[in-house]
């Protein structure tokens, strides 16, 4: 493989500008529009479109689509069959310098997905994804602290109202406990504990952009319109957790990755995957 500095970069930035970082842990997220190059940006784009299953899938007639659990979107987790662009997302200057300055030196990888959303692909309400808010096991309640960053690659972006991404800024401040609902969120009942007032803001991105985000705020994506002018929104993740135990789905590494991966990458998946014991097997 070549050497990093011999590749084209990714990203336009290798440093998040000054602002980033306090936006980020004032808001919960911060929002790269346009971070990508232009060779990164096509790069990753025909990756995406050239993926078989991606290709069946924006290929199929009406009648064939219709037969689909889910006719408007294509989903695959853990997306593993990433091409040279994709790959390089994962320690890409940029994304190591807001892992390490946001979760410290010891984090790991935890899994991707890939996502494709025709018209008429539906909401997604508010919600978090740090799930160890969502067991009990002692393992979880330990892990509950824990940074649990969402890195959200937009290659043709997204306009308001469809199929944009809302968030409630200063969110992931409030302990996501059971009484915690988006609604009583958004009713003012924990702006004192906010500072601020929780609000909705939906937001708009161009081609390229990306989302940098505390999986503690809560978040939601609006439906696609039927008549878009968009014909499909292609979504990519990236999943970065604290160095601990198992997070869900953390996923296992596959063994191409680890065979052509450097030292530093190798740290990066040096960790278990999530099995469906891995939190209740007593500890020795
Ligand atoms: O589709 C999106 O823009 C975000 C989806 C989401 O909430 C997630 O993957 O956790
Ligand atoms: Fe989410």
């Amino acid at each position: 493989m070549m050497s990093q500095s011999t590749e084209p970069p990714i990203f336009r930035i290798d440093t998040p500008p000054a602002d980033a970082l306090a936006a980020f842990h004032r808001d919960g997220y911060v929002a790269f529009p346009e971070v990508f190059t232009e060779a990164g940006l096509a790069g990753l784009t025909e990756e995406i479109l050239d993926y078989a299953p991606v290709r069946e899938f924006l290929s199929l007639s009406p009648a064939e689509r219709a037969g689909l659990s889910n006719p408007s979107i294509y989903f695959i987790r853990p997306w593993n069959d990433r091409g040279v662009w994709s790959d390089r997302l994962i320690d890409a200057p940029l994304v190591t310098a807001l892992l390490r300055a946001t979760l410290g030196p010891a984090y790991h990888f935890c899994h991707s997905a890939l996502n494709v959303a025709l018209r008429g692909a539906g909401p997604i309400g508010f919600h978090q994804d740090h799930h160890h808010w969502f067991h009990t096991n002692a393992v979880n309640l330990a892990e509950r602290e824990k940074g649990y960053i969402q890195i959200l690659y937009y290659p043709n972006g997204f306009t308001r109202g469809d199929r944009s991404l809302s968030v409630i800024p200063g969110s992931h401040r409030i302990a996501p406990t059971a009484e915690v609902t988006p609604e009583k969120l958004l009713s003012g009942a924990f702006n004192h504990q906010a500072q601020r007032e929780l609000k909705v803001e939906q937001l708009e991105l161009p081609p390229g952009s990306m989302v940098y985000l505390n999986a503690r705020m809560f978040h939601a994506v609006e439906p696609k319109p039927l008549d878009s002018p968009q014909p499909f929104r292609l979504f990519v993740i990236d999943i970065f957790k604290e160095a601990g135990p198992p997070h869900r789905y953390t996923q296992e590494i596959p063994a191409a990755w680890l065979e052509r991966a450097g030292p530093e990458r190798k740290t990066l998946f040096d960790r278990e995957p999530y099995s469906p014991e891995c939190w209740t097997r007593p500890v020795h």
